[in-house]
Protein backbone atom coordinates (compact mmCIF):
# COMPACT_ATOMS: atom_id res chain seq x y z
CA UNK A 1 0.00 0.00 0.00
CA UNK A 2 1.39 3.51 -1.03
CA UNK A 3 1.76 6.19 1.39
CA UNK A 4 -0.81 8.80 0.18
CA UNK A 5 1.56 11.84 1.50
CA UNK A 6 4.84 11.17 -0.69
CA UNK A 7 7.34 13.79 -0.19
CA UNK A 8 9.16 15.05 -2.98
CA UNK A 9 12.75 14.24 -2.12
CA UNK A 10 15.06 14.97 0.86
CA UNK A 11 17.00 18.43 0.16
CA UNK A 12 19.73 16.97 2.32
CA UNK A 13 20.76 14.69 0.01
CA UNK A 14 21.96 17.70 -2.61
CA UNK A 15 23.16 19.79 -0.59
CA UNK A 16 25.81 17.58 1.55
CA UNK A 17 27.03 16.39 -2.63
CA UNK A 18 26.17 19.93 -4.13
CA UNK A 19 29.52 22.58 -4.23
CA UNK A 20 27.46 25.49 -2.41
CA UNK A 21 27.81 26.36 1.24
CA UNK A 22 28.09 23.47 3.73
CA UNK A 23 24.78 22.21 5.11
CA UNK A 24 23.60 23.41 8.73
CA UNK A 25 22.39 22.23 11.61
CA UNK A 26 21.37 22.56 15.25
CA UNK A 27 21.14 19.26 17.85
CA UNK A 28 17.76 18.59 19.49
CA UNK A 29 18.59 18.23 22.91
CA UNK A 30 15.09 18.14 24.85
CA UNK A 31 12.53 15.94 23.85
CA UNK A 32 9.51 18.71 23.89
CA UNK A 33 7.47 18.88 20.79
CA UNK A 34 7.17 22.70 21.48
CA UNK A 35 10.81 23.20 21.23
CA UNK A 36 10.96 20.87 18.70
CA UNK A 37 8.64 22.96 16.27
CA UNK A 38 10.42 25.75 17.27
CA UNK A 39 13.57 24.53 15.78
CA UNK A 40 12.07 22.74 12.49
CA UNK A 41 10.20 26.12 11.98
CA UNK A 42 14.11 28.24 11.45
CA UNK A 43 15.80 27.91 7.89
CA UNK A 44 18.20 25.54 9.11
CA UNK A 45 18.95 22.73 6.95
CA UNK A 46 18.06 20.48 9.08
CA UNK A 47 17.78 19.44 12.97
CA UNK A 48 20.04 16.87 14.79
CA UNK A 49 18.27 14.89 16.90
CA UNK A 50 20.84 13.43 19.35
CA UNK A 51 19.23 10.28 21.17
CA UNK A 52 22.93 9.26 21.63
CA UNK A 53 23.80 12.24 24.24
CA UNK A 54 20.82 14.31 24.39
CA UNK A 55 17.72 13.56 26.76
CA UNK A 56 15.32 12.33 23.51
CA UNK A 57 14.73 8.33 23.47
CA UNK A 58 13.66 5.96 20.71
CA UNK A 59 10.64 6.84 22.44
CA UNK A 60 10.51 10.27 21.89
CA UNK A 61 10.89 10.17 17.73
CA UNK A 62 7.14 9.44 17.74
CA UNK A 63 6.23 12.99 18.42
CA UNK A 64 9.95 14.92 18.01
CA UNK A 65 9.88 13.88 13.96
CA UNK A 66 6.13 14.89 13.01
CA UNK A 67 6.56 18.34 15.07
CA UNK A 68 10.08 19.15 13.50
CA UNK A 69 8.79 17.81 9.84
CA UNK A 70 5.97 20.84 10.04
CA UNK A 71 8.21 23.19 9.72
CA UNK A 72 9.47 21.34 6.34
CA UNK A 73 12.79 20.76 8.20
CA UNK A 74 14.72 17.61 7.51
CA UNK A 75 15.57 15.74 10.48
CA UNK A 76 18.31 13.58 11.30
CA UNK A 77 18.54 11.37 14.17
CA UNK A 78 21.98 10.13 15.50
CA UNK A 79 21.03 7.08 17.38
CA UNK A 80 22.79 5.39 20.40
CA UNK A 81 24.73 2.71 18.61
CA UNK A 82 25.07 0.98 15.08
CA UNK A 83 21.55 -1.59 15.99
CA UNK A 84 20.01 -1.94 12.74
CA UNK A 85 16.81 -2.18 14.62
CA UNK A 86 16.88 1.03 15.84
CA UNK A 87 18.44 2.37 12.41
CA UNK A 88 14.66 1.04 10.99
CA UNK A 89 13.17 1.90 13.67
CA UNK A 90 13.85 5.63 13.45
CA UNK A 91 13.51 5.58 9.32
CA UNK A 92 10.25 4.39 10.51
CA UNK A 93 8.94 6.91 12.51
CA UNK A 94 9.95 10.10 9.50
CA UNK A 95 13.49 10.40 10.09
CA UNK A 96 15.19 11.75 6.74
CA UNK A 97 18.14 9.73 7.62
CA UNK A 98 20.14 8.38 10.47
CA UNK A 99 23.85 9.24 12.43
CA UNK A 100 25.71 5.99 13.55
CA UNK A 101 28.20 6.57 16.48
CA UNK A 102 31.40 4.55 17.10
CA UNK A 103 31.55 3.33 13.25
CA UNK A 104 35.27 1.71 13.26
CA UNK A 105 35.43 -0.65 10.33
CA UNK A 106 33.98 -0.51 7.00
CA UNK A 107 32.33 -4.03 8.34
CA UNK A 108 30.42 -1.82 10.14
CA UNK A 109 29.73 0.61 8.21
CA UNK A 110 27.80 -1.46 5.19
CA UNK A 111 26.10 -3.12 8.43
CA UNK A 112 24.60 0.74 9.02
CA UNK A 113 24.16 1.45 5.25
CA UNK A 114 22.33 -2.10 4.64
CA UNK A 115 19.88 -1.37 7.72
CA UNK A 116 19.26 2.01 6.03
CA UNK A 117 17.95 0.96 2.56
CA UNK A 118 15.14 -1.72 1.22
CA UNK A 119 16.62 -4.61 -1.11
CA UNK A 120 17.96 -5.29 -3.57
CA UNK A 121 20.78 -2.69 -1.77
CA UNK A 122 19.85 -3.69 1.51
CA UNK A 123 17.69 -5.44 4.80
CA UNK A 124 15.44 -2.60 5.72
CA UNK A 125 12.35 -4.35 6.40
CA UNK A 126 9.11 -2.70 4.75
CA UNK A 127 6.59 -1.36 7.02
CA UNK A 128 3.54 0.73 5.25
CA UNK A 129 3.69 3.59 6.97
CA UNK A 130 7.09 5.16 5.85
CA UNK A 131 8.31 2.07 3.36
CA UNK A 132 7.16 4.40 0.25
CA UNK A 133 7.54 7.62 1.79
CA UNK A 134 9.67 8.60 -1.16
CA UNK A 135 7.13 7.24 -3.90
CA UNK A 136 8.47 3.91 -3.67
CA UNK A 137 11.31 2.03 -2.11
CA UNK A 138 14.44 2.73 -4.87
CA UNK A 139 13.29 6.52 -4.41
CA UNK A 140 13.26 6.32 -0.80
CA UNK A 141 16.74 4.30 -0.65
CA UNK A 142 17.83 7.13 -2.75
CA UNK A 143 16.55 9.78 -0.12
CA UNK A 144 17.37 8.17 3.09
CA UNK A 145 20.73 8.78 4.60
CA UNK A 146 23.02 6.57 6.49
CA UNK A 147 25.83 9.16 8.10
CA UNK A 148 28.39 7.24 10.35
CA UNK A 149 30.59 8.83 12.71
CA UNK A 150 34.47 8.41 12.56
CA UNK A 151 35.49 9.30 16.30
CA UNK A 152 37.40 6.17 17.20
CA UNK A 153 41.31 5.47 16.55
CA UNK A 154 40.44 2.19 14.82
CA UNK A 155 37.95 4.46 12.63
CA UNK A 156 40.89 6.54 11.64
CA UNK A 157 43.11 4.11 10.84
CA UNK A 158 39.95 2.32 8.58
CA UNK A 159 39.47 5.77 7.07
CA UNK A 160 39.34 4.70 3.42
CA UNK A 161 37.13 1.51 3.70
CA UNK A 162 34.71 3.36 5.52
CA UNK A 163 34.58 6.87 3.48
CA UNK A 164 34.21 4.21 0.38
CA UNK A 165 31.39 1.96 1.45
CA UNK A 166 28.68 1.65 -0.93
CA UNK A 167 25.58 3.26 0.81
CA UNK A 168 27.35 5.86 3.29
CA UNK A 169 26.63 9.22 2.76
CA UNK A 170 28.72 10.90 4.68
CA UNK A 171 30.88 10.96 7.19
CA UNK A 172 30.27 13.23 10.98
CA UNK A 173 33.39 13.82 12.93
CA UNK A 174 32.80 13.08 16.48
CA UNK A 175 36.00 15.11 17.44
CA UNK A 176 35.98 14.99 20.93
CA UNK A 177 35.55 10.70 21.10
CA UNK A 178 38.61 10.57 18.64
CA UNK A 179 40.50 12.39 21.33
CA UNK A 180 39.70 10.48 23.84
CA UNK A 181 40.49 7.16 21.43
CA UNK A 182 44.14 8.64 20.26
CA UNK A 183 44.71 9.24 24.01
CA UNK A 184 44.45 13.16 23.34
CA UNK A 185 43.14 15.20 26.45
CA UNK A 186 39.55 17.25 25.50
CA UNK A 187 40.37 20.32 23.82
CA UNK A 188 37.09 22.26 22.26
CA UNK A 189 39.19 24.68 20.38
CA UNK A 190 40.32 21.15 17.87
CA UNK A 191 43.83 22.82 17.90
CA UNK A 192 45.86 19.84 18.62
CA UNK A 193 48.27 19.22 16.41
CA UNK A 194 47.49 15.73 16.09
CA UNK A 195 43.85 16.53 15.69
CA UNK A 196 44.26 18.77 13.59
CA UNK A 197 46.19 16.15 11.44
CA UNK A 198 43.63 13.59 11.98
CA UNK A 199 40.63 15.81 10.64
CA UNK A 200 42.90 16.45 7.65
CA UNK A 201 43.25 12.86 7.02
CA UNK A 202 39.23 12.19 7.09
CA UNK A 203 39.13 15.58 4.83
CA UNK A 204 41.18 14.09 2.52
CA UNK A 205 39.66 10.96 2.77
CA UNK A 206 36.08 12.00 1.62
CA UNK A 207 37.78 13.96 -1.29
CA UNK A 208 39.32 10.70 -2.31
CA UNK A 209 36.23 8.90 -1.97
CA UNK A 210 33.64 11.62 -2.82
CA UNK A 211 31.70 11.27 0.42
CA UNK A 212 30.68 14.44 2.59
CA UNK A 213 32.45 15.39 5.68
CA UNK A 214 30.37 16.87 8.67
CA UNK A 215 31.69 18.36 12.19
CA UNK A 216 30.32 19.80 15.52
CA UNK A 217 31.30 23.16 15.48
CA UNK A 218 32.10 24.42 19.48
CA UNK A 219 31.37 27.77 19.13
CA UNK A 220 30.64 29.52 16.54
CA UNK A 221 34.14 30.96 16.21
CA UNK A 222 35.11 27.65 14.42
CA UNK A 223 32.48 28.48 12.14
CA UNK A 224 35.45 30.45 9.01
CA UNK A 225 37.85 27.82 9.54
CA UNK A 226 35.11 24.76 9.11
CA UNK A 227 33.68 26.63 5.72
CA UNK A 228 36.95 26.68 4.08
CA UNK A 229 38.95 23.31 4.98
CA UNK A 230 35.30 22.33 2.90
CA UNK A 231 33.02 20.09 5.01
CA UNK A 232 30.11 19.79 3.79
CA UNK A 233 27.60 19.81 6.53
CA UNK A 234 27.83 21.05 10.39
CA UNK A 235 26.29 21.33 13.05
CA UNK A 236 25.65 24.63 15.75
CA UNK A 237 24.46 25.11 18.96
CA UNK A 238 21.78 22.75 20.53
CA UNK A 239 17.82 24.13 21.66
CA UNK A 240 19.24 23.79 25.51
CA UNK A 241 22.05 26.17 24.78
CA UNK A 242 20.30 28.57 22.94
CA UNK A 243 17.57 28.80 25.54
CA UNK A 244 20.70 29.35 28.19
CA UNK A 245 22.59 31.42 25.82
CA UNK A 246 19.57 33.82 25.11
CA UNK A 247 17.93 33.97 28.59
CA UNK A 248 22.14 34.58 30.07
CA UNK A 249 21.86 37.61 27.61
CA UNK A 250 19.05 39.43 29.12
CA UNK A 251 19.45 38.78 32.15
CA UNK A 252 23.20 39.98 32.11
CA UNK A 253 21.56 43.31 30.89
CA UNK A 254 19.05 43.75 33.34
CA UNK A 255 22.02 43.28 35.93
CA UNK A 256 23.31 46.14 33.81
CA UNK A 257 20.70 48.07 34.44
CA UNK A 258 19.41 47.79 37.73
CA UNK A 259 23.46 47.55 39.15
CA UNK A 260 23.23 50.78 36.75
CA UNK A 261 26.63 49.43 35.32
CA UNK A 262 25.69 50.64 31.78
CA UNK A 263 27.73 53.22 29.66
C1 LIG B 1 32.08 13.84 19.71
O1 LIG B 1 32.75 14.88 19.63
O2 LIG B 1 32.49 12.76 20.16
C2 LIG B 1 30.71 13.86 19.23
O3 LIG B 1 30.08 12.84 19.18
C3 LIG B 1 30.17 15.18 18.82
O4 LIG B 1 28.82 15.14 18.55
MG1 LIG C 1 30.91 11.21 20.16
Amino acid sequence: MANDHHLPINPLVAKLRGDGPPAIGTFCSIPDTGSAEALGGTDLDFIFIDVEHGLPTMDSLVSLLPAISRGGTPALVRLPWNDPAQVMRALDLGAAGVIIPMVSTGDEAAAAAAASRYPPEGIRSFGQAQGTRYGDTDQTNRQVLCIVMIETATGLENLDEIASTPGVDGIFIGPIDLMLSMGRPIDFTLSDPEVVDALSAILDAGRRHDCPIGIPLFGIGMASAAVEAGYRFITTGSDAGYIRAGAAADLAALHAITTGDIA
